[in-house]
């Protein structure tokens, strides 16, 4: 370490109030890492030098090759600032969105961030992901503008145009915190409302602020950013200097007499100097004179660039340093790179650290300041609301806001990730420099064993320097077999102390997700410790904090206790947490909510170990990777692949790095990404391929052919169609016959069933329990959602066809919550709704009940939705109408016994019947629907800094189109947002890369789902098709070509024409 010792930072791990926990946020090449450089460089752990150079904090090998940081990682500073001493808790954040899961393990355990936007290109859509992660945790921004080098150096604007574009960008990050803030202050009023209204009574008054108040009523001038708020700093870390409004103010007002308090509200905004008069005036914009930020601050800057970077000048570059008062040595001044000098007059002048620093430990909160809001969000367990937890578990609030670290305060920690790190650099694995102390014990000890061999022996005199040689060839000895470690991956968990003191060793219960702290503590005998046994009760367990470490970036250092309000790692948990959890010692601690991840994986390839035998280590790594990492997930499908999901492209590939040279060990090979597909139905168009609208004689041409092929291929007597689209199924043994029609949900509605699919999880799970004959006790919110829900149904299903539909539900799918709806149409068959809950209890007596088998056709249904007839992917916006269904209850003797026999029966038959419906729906006449696969499309953002028409090319290439572009103003940068289809995105980035030589940089997420616009099934049927695409229609069908490549993946049968009469084709291309 550093200059600060180890002890130094224990005696500060105790005073809350000066301890900052924060993390650096930004768009990707923002300069996050470069600037935590700056700041680690002021605790003197790296040299001055080599800040910004080194990017300390990236650790591993790619994302020092890459330049882009993969992990979060934490470092503790120590910062002096007026009379009093900080604790800094640093953690760096990646920008780049395929792990903007790792900045939300990281906001979790902070308290405060420093928002870092690039002064080029301004606010970027990350810029915009992380304020909006900042705001949905609590945290409290500040802001650092950095690189404003480049304002000088590449883009060459003046000194006033710098300060036009400074404002600007400030307005758009005012802009974003401000939507934020809005949506905010209008979903709590309602709710606020809303309460009221059903409990007839006033809100409890303990809120830090009072959103109760009209929108324009509420201050929020302390949420925005502004210099003479003092929350922002202007910087360039690169070149190691940044300042804020304040150390200006103090600089002018020794020099210039005006006093600071005046300085520090007139430096930015529209106001000059009016030499004369030797005042401070305001319209500086109306009278053209320059701002004072102008003229104070900015010139200076921009004269200090023009003597040193620009032109050179050596006189004018003395004047410089002898006014200001630095000392630049002689080497850097002579130095050939002028980067290097202007960094050494800079990070003395208007050291970075120092500006930043201040604004953290004035501006951001310390863990005492904790807004109780924080607490309650934190601590409500899923559905339930805060008030609703036990007594028990709502006293816990107070521990947290009081963050004590009192003896007999209980003991709260969050583990927000898993992170591995190789045994040999754990701290008691490490040969370390023993201190003076030790030193002089041990050299004791071996004088005494010495003396005492000696006295043994003989008396022999000893002279003293042979006998100090000797002592250190002992102590040498004595280190050695500490180094008796095979190399192996541990794990060190990435946590926070909200209460309590955690002592190395301590017993603490884990608690799961899912974990009850009312039966916790109904089933728990009174005061008892983490130390009893609590098998019995779920989502418990209980484990020991084997060790505590110390976070300083690449290194870890052992400590004995950690103080509550402090970041720490923590070893020896890898056997109980999978990847976060909740740690206390009360069994009243409720699991803390979990943490909202931006981004959703979606790429996924099959993995498998070159060698056969080498699986078992495959798999072993594959689950220490899945540990490692948040968001990647690692899965067994039904075929026995191996599937890693990742969150993109370059995830994937630190993922592939992990496992190949940490985790497994072994030699990979991992398969294509597998590109997740839906099916759903669509209506038949009223135009063929040729655009000429299909008349009456062309339709009988269409039924005629699938008549054809069903007389074919299906036993006609149990399957029927009739020319609506309904689909009738008679079971072999003829006892149950069932009816459905498949109709194409309108796309809000899916939509709307996607985004919701918690609330539907929800819904399922109350009405479990309702069956089941428990009452939960459901939060008012959560009920809300659910009527919203409901309300919503209703509103976007109008229409004949859907009369009443949104209560005749039978239930969603797949697996529940899914985008596809079961309709209970059939006649005389009244069920349970699924909204039962809304309606609180008084129709709950009256339920009617369920008929026989009612379980298994929503089983048939949640089969046949999770895998579709067309290459077994998932169904998307599908609603399945039962409309008849007749079981008959006589059945004869042999087919009682076998309800088993008879409810996969009825499985099949949904399934058959929904496979029927799609597959041979085009022949039905007025209702007819289509299958078509689904694919997703993820959005890309490219930045150009040359016209797009490169970029352009490559979208066109790819099926992908432009949604908007715009150019930046005062740059000559295009950002372009565009969608492509996930199938056509692998490799994108690194063609777009190429394309442009490096200068575009695309960003992929997922955006949404969408048809493609051909049909698989499609064969010519009319005459002008016949003409147009030939008999066998084998012109292109991308979406042929999409359903056969999962269908072979899958090892489904896939039916493909065989070219038959080859050398014809080619003569008569030749001839063309
Ligand atoms: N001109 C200029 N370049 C800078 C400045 N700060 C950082 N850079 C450069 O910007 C690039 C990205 O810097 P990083 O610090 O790695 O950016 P980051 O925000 O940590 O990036 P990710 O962690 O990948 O999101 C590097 O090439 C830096 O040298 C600056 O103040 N001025
Ligand atoms: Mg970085």
């Amino acid at each position: 370490m550093g200059h600060t010792s180890l002890e130094k930072i224990i005696s500060l791990q105790r005073n809350p109030a000066n301890i900052r926990n924060l993390c650096i946020l930004a768009h990707v090449d923002h300069g996050k890492t470069t600037l935590a450089d700056c700041l680690v460089a002021s605790n003197g752990i790296i040299s001055s030098r080599l800040a910004g150079k080194l990017r300390y904090l990236d650790s591993r090998e790619d994302e020092q090759i890459r330049g882009i940081t993969m992990k979060s990682s934490a470092i503790s500073l120590h910062y002096s600032h007026g009379d009093q001493e900080y604790l800094l808790n640093l953690i760096d954040s990646p920008g780049h969105v395929d792990f903007s899961s790792e900045v939300s393990t990281a906001v979790r355990l902070c308290d405060g961030a420093v928002v870092v936007v690039d002064a080029v290109e301004g606010v970027c859509p990350q810029t915009q992901v992380v304020l909006r992660q900042a705001w949905l945790e609590n945290i409290r921004p500040v802001l650092v503008i950095n690189k404003i080098d480049r304002l000088v150096v590449e883009l060459k604007l003046t000194s006033q145009e710098a300060y036009t574009h400074l404002k600007k960008i400030l307005e758009q990050v005012n802009a974003v915190t401000g939507t934020l803030f809005t949506s905010k202050v209008l979903e709590e009023r309602a709710e606020k409302e809303e309460e009221k209204e059903k409990e007839g009574e006033k809100p409890s008054g303990d809120q830090v602020y009072d959103w109760s108040a009209g929108l324009e009523e509420v201050d929020d001038s302390h949420l925005y950013f502004s210099p003479d708020q003092g929350n922002v700093v202007f910087a360039s870390a690169i070149d190691g200097w940044g300042f804020s409004i304040r150390q200006f103010a103090h600089i002018y007002s020794e020099r210039m007499g005006i006093k600071k308090e005046v300085l520090l509200k007139t430096l930015w905004g529209d106001f000059y100097l009016n030499m004369k008069a030797k005042r401070i005036m305001k319209g500086a914009q109306a009278k053209g004179k320059k701002p004072l930020f102008v003229q104070l601050v900015l010139d200076n800057i921009w004269s200090l660039y023009d003597a040193v970077v620009i032109r050179r000048d050596k006189e004018k570059v003395e004047k410089v340093v002898t006014s200001l008062g630095v000392k630049v040595m002689a080497r850097d001044s002579r130095h050939s790179d002028p980067k290097v000098l202007l960094s050494a007059i800079c990070s003395q002048w208007l050291p970075v650290s120092q500006a930043v620093l201040s604004m953290v430990c004035e501006k951001l909160p310390s863990p005492l300041e904790m807004a109780a809001e924080r607490v309650e969000k934190l601590m409500s367990v899923g559905a339930r609301r805060f008030d609703s937890l036990p007594e028990q578990t709502q006293h816990l609030k107070t521990a947290f806001l009081q963050c004590s670290s009192e003896e007999k305060a209980p003991v709260i920690v969050f583990v927000s990730k898993m992170f591995a790190v190789d045994a040999k650099a754990l701290p008691q694995h490490r040969q370390r420099p023993l201190t003076q102390e030790e030193i002089a014990e041990r050299r004791e000890q071996a004088r005494r064993r010495h003396a005492d061999r000696m006295a043994a022996e003989s008396h022999r005199e000893t002279d003293l320097v042979s006998l100090s040689a000797n002592m250190e060839n002992l102590t040498l000895k004595d280190s050695k077999p500490e180094e008796e470690e095979e190399p192996k991956e541990t794990f060190v968990a990435f946590a926070r102390v909200y209460s309590g003191v955690v002592r190395r060793g301590q017993r603490v219960f884990v608690l799961g997700p899912k974990y009850d702290p009312a039966q916790g503590l109904s089933t728990l005998p009174e005061g008892c410790s983490a130390s009893d046994d609590v098998s019995e009760i779920p989502h418990l367990s209980c484990c020991s904090m084997e060790n505590l470490y110390l976070l300083m970036g690449r290194e870890l250092e052992e400590l004995q206790e950690v103080p509550a309000g402090n970041v720490l790692g923590i070893g020896g948990l890898e056997e109980y947490v999978l990847k976060s959890a909740t740690l206390s010692t009360a069994p009243a601690c409720p699991p803390f909510t979990p943490l909202n991840f931006e981004a959703t994986p979606i790429v996924r390839v099959a993995i498998e170990p070159k060698h056969p035998s080498e699986m078992p280590k495959l798999v072993r790594g594959m689950r220490l990777l899945n540990q490692a990492d948040p968001c990647a997930e690692v899965l067994i499908q039904e075929t026995g692949e191996h599937v890693l999901v990742t969150a993109g492209e370059v995830h994937l590939q630190r993922c592939l790095d992990d496992l190949r040279d940490r985790f497994a060990k072994i030699e990979i090979s991992a398969s294509e990404p597998i590109i997740p597909f839906r099916e759903t139905v669509v209506r038949p168009p009223k135009v063929d391929m040729v655009n000429e609208e299909l008349g009456k004689q062309q339709k009988v041409a269409i039924i005629h052919q699938v008549k054809e092929e069903a007389s074919q291929g299906r036993s006609s007597d149990t399957l029927h169609l009739d020319s609506s689209g309904l689909v009738t199924l008679t079971t072999p043994n003829r006892l149950a016959t069932v009816g459905i029609r498949a109709i194409p949900l309108p796309q809000e509605v899916t939509r709307l069933l996607e985004s919701s699919s918690e609330v539907i999880r929800t819904l399922e799970q109350v009405n479990m329990s309702l069956r089941e004959g428990k009452s939960l006790d459901i939060s008012v919110r959560t009920l809300e959602a659910i009527s919203d829900l409901k309300a919503q149904l209703e509103s976007l299903l109008q229409g004949r066809k859907w009369r009443n539909a949104v209560e005749r539900i039978w239930a969603f799918g797949p697996r529940r919550y899914g985008p596809n709806i079961l309709l209970n149409s059939v006649e005389g068959y009244q069920r349970p709704s699924v909204w039962q809950c809304l309606s609180r209890g008084d129709k709950a007596s009256e339920a009617t009940a369920l008929r026989d088998f009612d379980n298994s056709i929503i089983s048939g249904f949640q089969l046949a939705a999770l895998s579709g007839p067309m290459c077994e992917e998932p169904l998307m916006g599908v609603c399945f109408s039962v409309e008849r269904w007749d079981v008959q209850s006589t059945a004869p003797p042999q087919h009682q016994d076998s309800v088993e026999d008879d409810s996969t029966d009825h499985e099949a038959t949904a399934e058959s019947n929904m496979e029927g419906s799609s597959e041979t729906a085009p022949s039905a006449e007025s209702e007819p629907q289509r299958p078509l696969l689904n694919h997703g499309l993820p959005s890309v953002l490219t930045a150009a800094f040359l016209p797009p028409g490169r970029v352009y090319g490559v979208l066109g290439k790819r099926e992908g189109r432009v949604l908007h572009e715009e150019m930046k103003e005062g740059t000559d940068m295009f950002i372009i947002k565009a969608v492509l289809p996930v199938a056509e995105s692998f490799g994108f980035a690194d063609e777009i890369r190429k394309r442009t030589s490096g200068l575009a940089s695309p960003q992929l997420v997922f955006s949404h789902w969408e048809v493609i616009s051909s049909d698989p099934y499609w064969v010519p049927t009319t005459e002008e098709e016949y003409l147009h695409f030939g008999e066998k229609a084998d012109s292109e069908n991308q979406a042929l070509k999409y359903m056969n490549a999962v269908r072979r993946r899958k090892g489904l049968y896939v039916e493909e024409k065989i070219v038959e009469h080859a050398e014809k084709q080619r003569t008569l291309g030749k001839n063309k």
